[in-house]
């Protein structure tokens, strides 16, 4: 239990001394009917304490004192959990309870779930402020009646009770985004399992075999190794379905000189993995595919390069975007300056998203993007500003040319645009996950087949 003990400890000292936090667990989902997706634990939540049961509350206080059994109690962790019920574990399986929320998972108090409107207000009193993501619409009612609780409570006693509140992104969320050593363990787990699952679809993947049964060498790895789940869902687009960014039918057949862009991770311990890779179906590149995919891979490896400390994404961003507004002048469909083809955009119907976003227990992991900018005498700023990167952090770096329907929008003729249908149907994203260390990164997804020369081969199996 220790590694959560201690990310609690922190994040209490960052909140200051008068403030508590409280945590919701996911709700159970239905599919449909009587089914329930998948359970998977909040994220925050399980950061914080390794809990991961459905109907659960977590409270970090520091101010609360409890009178239970004639004892004061001033409890630091309180759960409120599902009770031990025999009857529903024959069914689902095995639940902690209120005293394995003591024993196990280090709780000072633990109560029943449906003790949480009686007991929370109390747990409140004492703090003037609350560390909440609020838009948790089955719980905000819950919690606002709660804080009135309290602030009644108070006003007759002389009590402090909460008056403002606070999104976790300033406190917790800064905390998530720097890895610590036994963070990065498990992402580097999960990326070890990914690289063998991309190099296995790479090796099956043929004209003739379905975007399903690829998926299914992805998943068959995935789970065999141990990981828990997808990060999200996987996506392998042949042909056309290349270009679509979040294509999720997987139900093509595969064609005689198709590309295959295949974007799948694992999640192992709560962490995700991310990665993209985009390889010939027949495992030979046509001069064209070859042309297009050199010139994203040159982007991306470009990119990375430059991943260091101080260095921003929005920078990252620019970069990839000028090596790709190159290539699409090479690759014959812009025409111009590359620097005015940068400025007007003329790239963004082929390149229409970002470079790169926060990996970590969320695939697109929590944190800000953008701080307060400081001026050069020090002091902080109105104005927001693209926050330098810092070790511990980790990103991804993906990269991507997309000649499908969203590229309709560049018309030969306007703009710099020449006529690219020679690319038409081309979809090629590569992606990696890119540590920030102290002088410089660590791609943790390096041994993913990448060049050409190593795609080809890995396609021979
Ligand atoms: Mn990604």
């Amino acid at each position: 239990m220790s590694p959560f003990r201690a990310r609690r400890e922190r994040l209490l000292e960052a909140i200051g001394p008068r403030t508590a936090a409280v945590f919701v667990a996911t709700a159970n989902a239905i599919r449909n009917n009587d089914v329930e997706h998948d359970f998977r634990q909040d994220s925050d939540l399980f950061y914080l304490t390794g809990f991961d049961e459905p109907d659960a509350v977590v409270v970090l206080t520091q101010r609360a004192k409890l009178k239970l059994d004639d004892k004061d109690v001033e409890p630091r962790l309180t759960m409120f959990v599902r009770v031990r019920d025999p009857e529903r574990e024959v069914w689902d399986g095995y639940r902690v309870g209120v005293e394995g929320a003591r024993e196990q998972f280090g709780a000072d108090l633990a109560f029943p779930i449906e003790e949480l409107g009686k007991r929370l207000p109390e747990l409140l009193l004492g703090h003037d402020a609350l560390v909440y993501r609020w838009g948790n619409k089955a719980f905000d009612d819950k919690l606002f009646v709660a804080i009135q609780g309290a602030r009644r409570t108070a006003g007759r006693s002389g009590a402090r009770a909460p008056t403002r509140m606070f999104d976790p992104v300033e406190t917790l969320h800064e905390q998530r985004l720097r890895k610590s050593e036994d963070e990065l363990a498990h992402m580097r787990a999960a990326c070890a399992i990914t690289a063998e699952a991309h190099a296995k679809a790479m090796a099956i993947a043929a004209p003739g075999r379905y975007e399903h049964e690829i998926e299914a060498v992805l998943l068959e790895t995935f789970r065999r190794r141990g990981a828990e789940r997808a990060a999200y869902g996987s996506i392998v687009g042949s042909g056309p379905n290349g270009t679509i960014l979040h294509y999720r039918k997987n139900d093509r057949r595969l064609e005689d000189g198709d590309l295959v862009l295949i974007d799948a991770g694992c999640e192992l311990a709560y962490y995700a993995s991310d990665v993209t890779r985009t390889f010939p179906a027949n495992g030979r590149f046509t001069d064209v595919q070859r042309a297009a995919y050199e010139v994203v891979l040159e982007a991306e490896l470009a990119a990375i390069e430059l991943v260091k400390p101080g260095v921003t994404q929005g920078q990252l961003h620019q970069r990839a975007v000028e090596v790709l507004t190159r290539g699409l002048v090479k690759l014959g469909a812009l025409e111009g300056d590359v620097e005015g083809l940068v400025k007007s955009e003329a790239y963004k119907p082929f390149y229409m998203h970002k470079t790169g976003h926060w990996l970590g227990m969320d695939v697109h992991d929590v944190g800000a993007y953008f701080a307060p900018k400081r001026g050069d005498d020090g002091v902080v700023g109105d104005e927001l500003a693209q926050r330098p990167l810092e070790p511990g952090m980790v990103i991804t770096i993906e990269p991507g040319l997309y000649f499908g329907i969203g590229a309709d929008k560049a018309k030969p003729g306007e703009k710099g645009v020449k006529d690219w249908s020679h690319l038409r149907g081309i979809g090629i994203r590569i992606e990696d996950d890119i540590l920030v260390t102290p002088d410089g990164h660590e791609n943790l997804t390096r041994a993913i087949p990448k060049s050409v020369a190593e795609v080809e081969a890995a396609c021979r199996g």
